[in-house]
């Protein structure tokens, strides 16, 4: 049946991840080489975006929200009035990369100060999946935080880690595709009606009996 009415759900799950990390450190570079296969010089990131890609992985058709925010907005959460926002920013994310840019080292120590607090603090999935990156590898000989010491913060923090560059896009791929197909062997991020998948405002499946039109709400 070649008809779209009644067609099969354009994915079989749908992710939240995050981008969290230092400004400056890549962020939304590593995003833009990821969704788009391409590299600019951006600027700060203002507030709260995210980028959609759908990927088949694992055998699975996949939507990926990737969310991506600055710091500003993280240091508001230390505000009463901003802890709903930080809090909505974290809750039902499946993964959540971290970064920092391997030729600054307060990037790396901030991971461990603020935002492995932060997570601990609002993320609402246990089995939340974590990635370490250290971005910026093309820059080797400004090189101030050794790849040994990355792999021994993800093995204390139990993230999984990779080092890549946005502007030669090394390991791009491979730093989202790790990440998911972690999820993917997480039955728990994986389960119909768990709480993070309930919560997540992103969820889109088309309801048995479709009245009329496909509109979505
Ligand atoms: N050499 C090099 N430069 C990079 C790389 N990734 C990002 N940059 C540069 O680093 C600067 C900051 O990159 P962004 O992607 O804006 O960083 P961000 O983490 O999103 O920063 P905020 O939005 O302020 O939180 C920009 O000038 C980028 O061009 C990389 O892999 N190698
Ligand atoms: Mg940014």
């Amino acid at each position: 049946m070649e008809s779209s009415s009644g067609s099969a759900p354009e994915f079989d799950y749908l992710f939240k991840l995050l981008m969290i990390g230092d400004s400056g450190v890549g962020k939304s570079s590593l995003l833009l080489s990821f969704t788009s296969d391409t590299f600019e010089d951006l600027s700060p990131t203002i507030g709260v975006d995210f980028k959609v890609k759908h990927v088949t992985l694992g055998g699975k058709k996949l939507k990926l929200a990737i969310w991506d925010t600055d710091l500003t907005y993280h240091f508001a959460a230390g505000q009463e009035r901003f802890r709903t926002l930080t809090s909505s920013y974290y809750r039902g994310a499946q993964g959540i990369i971290m970064v920092y840019d391997v030729t600054r080292r307060d990037t790396f120590t901030n991971l461990r100060d603020i935002w492995a607090k932060e997570i601990d603090l609002y993320s609402t999935n246990q089995d939340c999946i974590k990635m370490l990156v250290g971005n910026k590898v093309d820059k080797e000989g400004e090189r101030v935080v050794s790849k040994k010491e990355g792999i021994d913060f993800a093995r204390e923090y139990g993230c999984l880690f990779i080092e890549c560059s946005a502007k030669t896009r090394v390991n791009v791929e491979q730093c989202f595709e790790e990440l998911v197909l972690k999820i993917l062997e997480t039955p728990s991020l994986l389960a119909e009606g768990s709480s993070s998948v309930k919560k997540n405002i992103f969820k889109q499946k088309p309801p048995e009996s479709d009245a009329s039109a496909g509109g979505c709400c």
